[in-house]
């Protein structure tokens, strides 16, 4: 029976569902949390996802050529041997689809799919002082309840698209690469305009320009590019991952990245001139991320960056045949890997193509889009039947204030960052007892191989709501101080790189008009920040206050 909207059974809100815990995101932290607290704790959980099936990032990213940047064999859960031993990848790195079915294989394994539920976006939530409880709406009006909860929603998911006048007006489509349809899209005979040349981009390009009639590229940062050497795995190298997956794991909790290479204990001004091109060379012959990891000083020296930055701009000048584009690509500027660093197929070869052209956006910006495509301030109508925009996210902290997250006497998380995030270890925040950030701002998050940063956060987390049931504790939230001292730490860690020199970049949150300019990963490194959060944990929770909701054990330990 359908309800009339008037009758007084269909105003009734929906009953509220109650659980342990509930978990926003269904991706790589989503999944294994509910099973840690699920199987491990015994906790009633329920899993809410916005999209129809699992993979976070990569259920929404299938825009052509999308493919991770860590190798196959580090981009993986390493909490389970049999899992480790039963999956195989197929490739260097792991392309989109892939990924897809892994995160599927891991869900059916573990039987996961049961408490997840698919199709249910967050809307708002609110913590309740008196019961604490969270209380969680959905856009179709649901609403759950739960003493703990816990956003897995990925640094990467509220597409960013720019307000460009006369989007509106276009008369073609026009896509985000992050919220790709899955029929995917026909370039075929098409006129294609793509702005964004960051990670995206640069993995996109070359796969539309096969098909396309034309593809201008419109570009406002230049960045770097190294190959990432793509190609099958052998079964040598697939045997010898597995056999050495313990050393592999305790490699990648060693770096600072997360990824399982190790960073070389030497400066870039160690060697002679002839000395250091042969490395580069050797390190853009291997490809991929490692050739960050040439010299142990690229990230904290500008002169020693500046050896690998004019080695890269002299790649571009060497591959792009054009001199007036390759000149364009190479005027970059920021240091090397101050932006995160893209790696690619082709993407500069792909300049040399009779059907690619390269729009200097910076020079000549994007003045509007009309129904016929882009026109630029120089007067030029580029002509497109199809626009993508591979224009990045509303990083890090998008995802979580677009959730409407509400903590004790009704403080928006929205207004407790104004002046940007602050949390304590990016896992909590002062205000929003119970509630954890899996790789929330202030944690190495982006900076790492973000299977090594969840697996760590998700342990975390477990490990601390076992510890407040094992002694009572009902609520848990850090203390202002603690919060400040970290906020300070995040900054410092910042600053002793040269990432915050990277001026337009979206760790600092400037590719959102009026966002907050603060440097939003933890630089510090994974190692140091693992050290730091098992001792906090050690100390019995150091910086947190922990209460019982009789305020009986109330307890407050301050760092
Ligand atoms: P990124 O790295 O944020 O790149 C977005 C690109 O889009 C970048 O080149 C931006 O230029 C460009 N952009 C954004 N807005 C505009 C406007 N309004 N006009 C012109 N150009 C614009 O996002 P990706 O998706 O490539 O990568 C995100 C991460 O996903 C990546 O780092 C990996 O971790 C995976 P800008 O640099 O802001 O001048």
């Amino acid at each position: 029976m359908r309800l009339d909207k008037s009758h007084p059974m269909a105003a009734r809100p929906a009953e509220a569902r109650s659980f342990d815990a509930l978990i926003v995101g269904a991706g790589f932290s989503g999944l294994y949390q509910l099973l840690c607290l699920r199987d491990r704790l015994g906790l009633s959980v329920r899993l809410l996802e916005a999209a129809d099936g699992v993979g976070g990032t990569w259920y929404w990213n299938r825009y052509p050529g999308a493919r991770c940047d860590s190798e196959s064999h580090s981009y993986a859960y390493y909490f389970s041997e049999e899992l480790l031993q039963e999956w195989t990848w197929s490739e260097r790195y792991p392309e989109q689809p892939e990924i897809l079915r892994y995160l599927n294989h891991v869900t059916d394994r573990f039987d996961l799919r049961r408490d997840i539920r698919f199709g249910t976006r967050v809307t708002a939530a609110h913590y309740d002082a008196v019961t604490n409880r969270w209380h969680v709406t959905t856009e179709a009006g649901e609403r759950y309840v739960a003493k703990f909860l816990i956003t897995a929603v990925g640094c990467l998911s509220a597409a960013n698209i720019p307000d460009i006048a006369g989007l509106d007006s276009f008369a073609g489509t026009w896509y985000h690469t992050g919220q790709w349809p899955h029929e995917g899209v026909d370039f075929t005979g098409k006129r294609v305009g793509m702005i964004g040349t960051g990670s995206t981009g640069i993995q996109a390009a070359p796969v539309i320009a096969q098909s396309a009639a034309q593809l201008t590229v419109f570009q406002r940062t230049a960045n770097y590019s190294i190959p990432a050497r793509n190609g099958p795995l052998s079964d040598d190298f697939k045997r010898w991952a597995r056999a050495n997956a313990a050393e592999i794991r305790s490699v990648m909790h060693s770096t600072p990245n997360g990824h399982p290479f190790v960073i070389c204990d030497r400066s870039a001004h160690d060697v002679t001139d002839e000395e250091r091109q042969a490395i580069y060379e050797a390190a853009w012959e291997k490809g991929g991320l490692q050739f960050r990891a040439a010299f142990r000083d690229l990230l904290t020296d500008k002169a020693a960056n500046d050896t690998a930055a004019e080695f890269l701009r002299q790649k571009i000048r060497e591959v792009v045949k054009d001199p007036a584009t390759a000149a364009t690509l190479a005027n970059i500027d920021h240091p090397f890997a101050t932006k995160r660093p893209p790696i690619d197929t082709g993407y500069f070869e792909t300049f040399n193509r009779d059907n690619v052209s390269l729009m200097d956006v910076l020079a000549n910006p994007i003045e509007c889009i009309t129904p016929d495509g882009i026109r630029t301030r120089d007067g030029t109508e580029h002509k497109l039947d199809i626009v993508v925009f591979a224009t990045g996210f509303d990083a890090m902290t998008g995802p979580l204030l677009r959730m409407n997250i509400h903590g004790r006497d009704g403080l928006s998380l929205r207004e407790a960052w104004r002046a940007g995030p602050r949390t304590y270890l990016g896992l909590q925040i002062a205000g929003f007892p119970n509630l954890f950030t899996i790789t929330g701002p202030g944690s190495p998050s982006v900076l790492c191989n973000m299977p090594v940063a969840i697996e760590q956060h998700v342990e975390w987390i477990t490990a601390c709501i076992a510890h407040m049931r094992r002694h009572g504790f009902d609520r848990i939230e850090p203390t202002e101080q603690a919060v400040d001292g970290w906020v300070e730490h995040v900054n410092e860690m910042a600053n002793a790189t040269l990432l915050p020199q990277a001026k337009h970049s979206w760790y600092l949150g400037a590719n959102v008009p009026g966002k907050p300019r603060v440097f939003m990963p933890y630089a510090g490194g994974m190692a140091r920040y693992r050290t730091a959060c098992a001792r906090i944990a050690e100390n019995g929770y150091e910086g947190f206050a922990l209460s019982a909701e009789t305020g009986a054990l109330q307890r407050s330990a301050v760092s």
